[in-house]
């Protein structure tokens, strides 16, 4: 049956979800994190990315949020995605990112940025220069490496191509071996710096190899698989937690390109994380929690005037659109959106991220509403997302949100 959309008073009595994000659980909107304690107790403030792209700034971040340091957050634009903020080339010229302020003094470069807190705040399980934490990190590198060789550079020959992959299947072995060689799923006995460090492009392979190669890390490989479900037992990881769709987009940006290998898995693949369905994809196993719904319509409340104004389509028709894919979501009652509105649909479909905007479960709960629903009014895609910049995600157009 199809029914109304609800409207934006009906959909806001729909949901009750909020969050304390300064003492709460880790989450991607806090400008300050306190962990019960004052502001007074703030010595440090972390300056990282936007969009929670950057994965140098998700250790840091993690690091933070593992030891509980109460900071504070100011958000920078990317060159790739915005105009860098005059404030921060003046405290770092290069514009870099992450940097912290540690009792006035300014820290470029993540690791220097660790040693510098370990210093003041102690160690996470063993510290960045502890004999087993070291061969670790260079392995991590090493990973790194094997990863941009398959990944960002384009190859002449299937011959190459199974090369680089075959190196990269070595030094994952290599991984692997290291996480085997103790009893528990972290890289050493306890949980700690050396998991910090390996986490955020581990995050990242698992979800541009699955989309650009066809190759499942995370399902490929036992230890990686239990040591990422160890790392969402967490809180901390699950607030920084990114998705594929996120990931898949924001890495070629960033990376100066992603090639894909055009081999079927590849292929099923890139169709299943771009066009759904989105439950069941390796990106995430534990699970769902129940009000991702609620969340991702409080975000979307939040956010609305924004959305409406910057999606391509007249505001008045996206407005219904909108209302009827989250009446979808919240009721399960089929609304059929206005003639032409399946592009509009798609377009913030393909532009919702995570953590940034909702967290992962919320976010697949809302991407599947608007595919549903634009898939009642037609197949259009819209233009594809841009490779070489996004600054079809410029913050700047974001700014001021309508409160709840
Ligand atoms: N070695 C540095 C690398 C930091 C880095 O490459 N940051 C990138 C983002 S991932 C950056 O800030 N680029 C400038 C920009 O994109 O605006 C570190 O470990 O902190």
């Amino acid at each position: 049956m199809t029914t109304t959309p609800l409207s934006w008073t009906e959909l806001a009595a729909l949901t009750g979800f909020q969050i304390d994000a300064v003492n709460g659980p880790t989450n991607a909107q806090a400008c300050l994190r306190l962990f019960g304690g004052s502001e007074s107790d703030v010595r440090v403030t972390l300056y990282r990315d936007n969009h929670a792209w950057c994965p140098y700034c998700q250790k840091v971040w993690l690091w933070l949020e593992e030891k509980q340091i109460p900071y504070r957050i100011e958000k920078v634009t990317m060159f790739c995605y915005g105009e860098k903020e005059s404030w921060y080339k003046r405290k770092v010229p290069s514009g870099m990112l992450p940097a912290i302020e540690l009792d006035g003094r300014v820290i470029t470069e993540s690791d220097d940025i660790l040693m510098a807190l370990e210093q003041v705040f102690g160690v996470l399980g063993r510290g960045m220069e502890d004999p087993q934490v070291m061969p670790l990190r260079r392995l991590e590198r090493l990973l790194f490496r094997a990863w941009c060789s398959w990944l960002c550079y384009p190859t002449m020959s299937t011959r190459q191509e199974q090369r680089n992959r075959a190196q990269f299947v070595e030094i994952v072995n290599k991984v692997e071996h290291a996480l085997a060689s103790t009893p528990g799923p972290y890289f050493l006995e306890e949980f700690g710096t050396a998991d910090v460090i390996f986490t955020p492009y581990v995050e990242r392979m698992n979800a541009s190899l699955y989309y650009y190669k066809g190759y499942s890390l995370r399902e490929d490989n036992p230890r990686f698989a239990a040591w990422f479900d160890a790392m969402e037992s967490r809180p901390t990881y699950r607030g920084t937690q990114s998705d594929f769709h996120t990931h898949v987009h924001d890495l070629p940006p960033q990376m100066g390109g992603c090639w894909e290998n055009g081999e079927p898995q590849m292929l099923l693949n890139k169709n299943r994380v771009d066009h759904g369905p989105w439950f069941g994809l390796p990106d995430v196993t534990y699970p769902e929690p129940e009000n991702s719904r609620q969340e991702a319509l409080q975000r979307v409340i939040k956010h609305r005037t924004n959305m409406i104004r910057v999606n391509p389509a007249d505001d008045a028709l996206f407005d219904q659109a909108l209302r009827c894919a989250l009446t979808l979501m919240m009721t399960g009652e089929t609304c059929t959106p206005p003639v032409g509105s399946d592009v509009a649909l798609r377009y913030l479909r393909d532009r919702i991220n995570v953590p940034r905007d909702m967290s992962i479960y919320a976010a697949k709960r809302l991407r599947e509403a608007l595919e549903t629903t634009a898939a009642l009014v037609g197949d259009g895609q819209g233009a594809p997302i841009p490779l070489k910049h996004r600054r079809d995600q410029d913050p700047a157009n974001f700014r001021s949100a309508t409160p709840a």
